[in-house]
């Protein structure tokens, strides 16, 4: 039997003219926007938010998804598609519940749609799904990727061919609970609150060729600062805490993140897919709601920020995807876009 929805869209009265960009859908509740450009279209994929019945806690206990539904588009700014229902938790032998931010990858003729949820035992763990085609259905693979632990992945392809997943989270996203990739149901609920410490770091591993399995133990992705020394504990308005991105521009690698409880999409520019990463600064100032989570891609030789906000809700368990333009400075660093006129 399928279980009810819960889009019970309800928009609150924003005045648009607040926002640099508005909603991409408005029909569903949308969030944590990895964009992808195949075959010169655009497809998005989203978190799918919806209403529930936990309160709103700093484990994110409130974000109850439970399917994915991809958006696509011919053009940024053309009409906007919302597809079926591309994979459900019900059809995810491992998962339990939260089907957090999601993203996609697309290697020989086959989409691969990575996912994490929490399993039976509450950890969060990192799965895959395959499709012939990018809006799904996916086919999810019995058991989350080995080794995969908390959330956010994010898929990067390189020149080379070679795949890279990012992930990781703190928090809700267990990172704090997986120090040595390991669960730890009993470990910190918060940072490991050591404010003069290094802080915790977001990972990363090569991915095997058929995509479905990491080649290799995650390892750390180093970010320092402008003197080489890895950011602290101490730092939340700098400090990796969710929402891992990766693209390339001009040769150097932008890995770009989520601060959480400072609201910032920060970004630091290295010279491998490994990094270092040293800190050059703020993508994006702080949206409407707790969360922000984004994506960066080209299209149409232009370079556009994915992001979301609470503009239709109000509420920060329910949001909306968008897209704005982002430029470049002539050294390479991106200008901090404000997602409010204010
Ligand atoms: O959408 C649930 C979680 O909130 C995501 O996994 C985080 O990145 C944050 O956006």
């Amino acid at each position: 039997k399928e279980a009810p929805s819960n889009d019970a869209v309800k928009h609150v009265e924003a005045d648009k003219s607040k926002y640099l960009s508005q909603p991409l859908v408005s029909e569903i509740y949308t969030a944590d926007p990895s964009a992808h450009v195949w075959n010169g279209k655009i497809y998005v994929y989203p978190s799918h938010d919806v209403d529930g019945p936990t309160p709103e806690d700093d484990l994110g206990s409130h974000f109850e998804m439970r399917d994915y539904r991809i958006l696509s588009m011919d053009k940024i700014g053309g009409p906007v598609t919302l597809g079926p229902v591309a994979l459900d938790v019900k059809d995810v032998p491992w998962a339990e519940k939260q089907m957090w931010a999601p993203d996609a990858a697309f290697r020989n003729g086959t989409y691969y749609l990575y996912f994490p949820a929490k399993d039976k035992a509450g950890a969060f763990r990192i799965g895959v799904a395959t499709s012939k085609s990018p809006t799904g259905p996916f086919k999810a693979q019995p058991e989350p990727i080995k080794g995969s632990y908390s959330i956010d992945p994010a898929v990067f392809t390189d020149e080379d061919g070679e795949s890279y997943m990012y992930f990781g989270g703190i928090w809700g996203g267990q990172l704090q609970r997986n120090v040595d990739g390991k669960y730890d149901p009993n470990g910190s609920k918060t940072d490991l609150q050591a404010d003069d410490k290094p802080a915790l770091l977001p990972r990363v591993a090569r991915m095997s060729k058929d995509m479905l399995e990491f080649a290799e133990s995650p390892r750390e992705l180093h970010i320092v600062d402008e003197k080489g020394k890895l950011l602290l504990g101490g730092d939340h308005d700098r400090r990796f805490f969710e929402a891992a991105w990766m693209h390339k521009y001009k040769g150097k690698y932008y890995f770009s993140y989520s601060t959480g409880d400072t609201h910032f999409l920060a970004y630091g520019i290295g010279d491998s897919p490994y990094g270092p990463f040293t800190y050059k600064g703020r993508i994006l100032e702080p949206v409407e709601g707790w969360t922000t989570h984004h994506s960066i891609v080209q299209w149409d030789g232009r370079w556009w920020l994915f992001y979301a906000d609470t503009q239709l809700s109000g509420q920060t368990r329910l949001r909306n995807v968008k897209v704005t333009e982002l430029y470049y400075n002539a050294d390479g660093t991106i200008r901090t876009i404000d997602p409010m006129i204010r």
